[in-house]
């Protein structure tokens, strides 16, 4: 297993990363000098006007950065099949750390921070008794150290200091996933808000013995907000805002790390068919806004909150919160054809700060179920 440079110990370097984050000017000043990730210098362009309906943006606006990744929103059917092993496995997994410039929106860049370049990052999927071996791979040319955290780990800190690493090196550990359910893992660093709010953020299942309920489909989702130092839609670079997430006032709610990522109008919407039932595994990453995550037009058929597989489902739920740092197992189904549009029920967070995604239903209409038009209806 390796471990952090020679030089310097895991703890000196968890310490040093607290100094820097309690410092204030000490993390700017890092950062700054590295630009990428918080900056501090003017722009080099004359500023974008603000959209007339926003709010004025609390800083000069950059010009938007060149991309260096088409797309962080994960594919939301991109998950790991059922288990479908008896016995005890080991697992080797390795989570790449990839801090990439994409785009919020069309036209807004931000540098976000990543496992897998991916948000949330990859679903890992186990069985219960399980051993898994898992390396954190911060790439050469990161800024930032980082680690993981998995609340599916009996262990101290869930393996963040295990796993803590900076750029350019790997850092594993082992665990035995002792007790099922579906769990939050995050970057856990002293400056983790941060960087949770930058993209770390995913979700380990640990199936029971016997497995989960068969279903049609299974989708993978997460949630989380964004802080930066303009408002929604501004054209140009978005820089975080350390100062709004104190205020935990975000400037984006996003499901799959982009603004109405799931949508037909942005990277396609979720696909299902009349009489399936899916199974929706949803991440809160937080880091610090709760969901109240609801399907537009129906209802969820069973729902284990927090993840707690074990439990009893309740039955035709129709918003469900789900705090930071946990998980959802829903199932839904699907009656009628038509389209499904899964929101944060906090509807302020849903048009302009972006947390929808859509599901369409294909299908033959059922008028014993739903008819949207009567005799004498206004046409047209
Ligand atoms: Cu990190």
């Amino acid at each position: 297993m390796a471990g952090g440079p020679p030089a310097l110990s895991r703890r000196a370097l968890l310490r040093g990363v607290g100094l820097l984050a309690a410092g204030g000017t000490g993390l700017i000043g890092y950062a700054a000098g590295k630009s990428a990730l918080v900056s501090a210098a003017p722009p080099a362009e004359p500023p974008a006007a603000a959209p007339a309906n926003e709010a004025a943006p609390t800083a000069t606006p950059w010009p938007a950065k060149p991309v260096g990744a088409a797309q962080v929103a994960a594919d939301p059917t991109a998950l790991p099949g059922p288990v479908d092993w008896a016995e005890p496995r080991h697992h080797q997994i390795t989570l790449d750390v990839v801090e990439v410039v994409a785009e919020i929106e069309p036209g807004v860049t931000f540098s976000y921070m990543t496992f897998g370049g991916r948000i949330p990052g990859p679903m890992i999927r186990v069985r219960q008794g399980d051993t898994v071996e898992i390396t954190v791979n911060n790439l050469p040319g990161n800024l930032m150290p980082h680690n993981v955290d998995l609340h599916a780990v009996y262990g101290p800190h869930g393996g963040g200091e295990a796993t803590f690493v900076v750029a350019g090196q790997p850092n594993g550990m082992r665990f035995t996933a002792l007790y099922p359910g579906a769990f939050m893992y995050h970057c856990a660093v002293p400056t983790l808000d941060h960087h949770i709010s930058s993209g770390m953020f995913g979700m380990i299942v640990v199936e029971p013995p016997e497995g989960l309920p068969p279903v049609n489909r299974e989708f993978y989702l997460g949630q989380h907000e964004l802080y930066t130092d303009q408002a929604a839609g501004v054209p140009g670079h978005h820089n975080f805002d350390f100062a709004a997430m104190q205020r935990e006032q975000p400037t984006y709610v996003l499901l799959n790390g982009e603004k109405h990522a799931l949508t037909p109008e942005r990277r396609g919407a979720m696909q299902a068919q009349t009489g399936e039932t899916a199974r929706i595994f949803f991440v809160c990453g937080g880091p610090n806004l709760s969901s109240n995550f609801h399907p537009v037009g129906s209802v969820w058929t069973k729902v284990w909150r927090e993840g707690a597989i074990l439990s009893t489902p309740e039955r035709y739920v129709q918003t469900v919160a789900v705090p930071p740092g946990s998980c959802l197992i829903a199932e839904i189904e699907f009656p009628v054809p038509g389209m499904i549009k899964l929101v944060d029920h906090a509807l302020s967070r849903v048009v302009s700060k972006g947390m929808s995604g859509v599901i369409e239903v294909a299908g033959e209409p059922r008028p014993d179920i739903f008819t949207p038009d009567l005799p004498g209806d206004p046409t047209g």
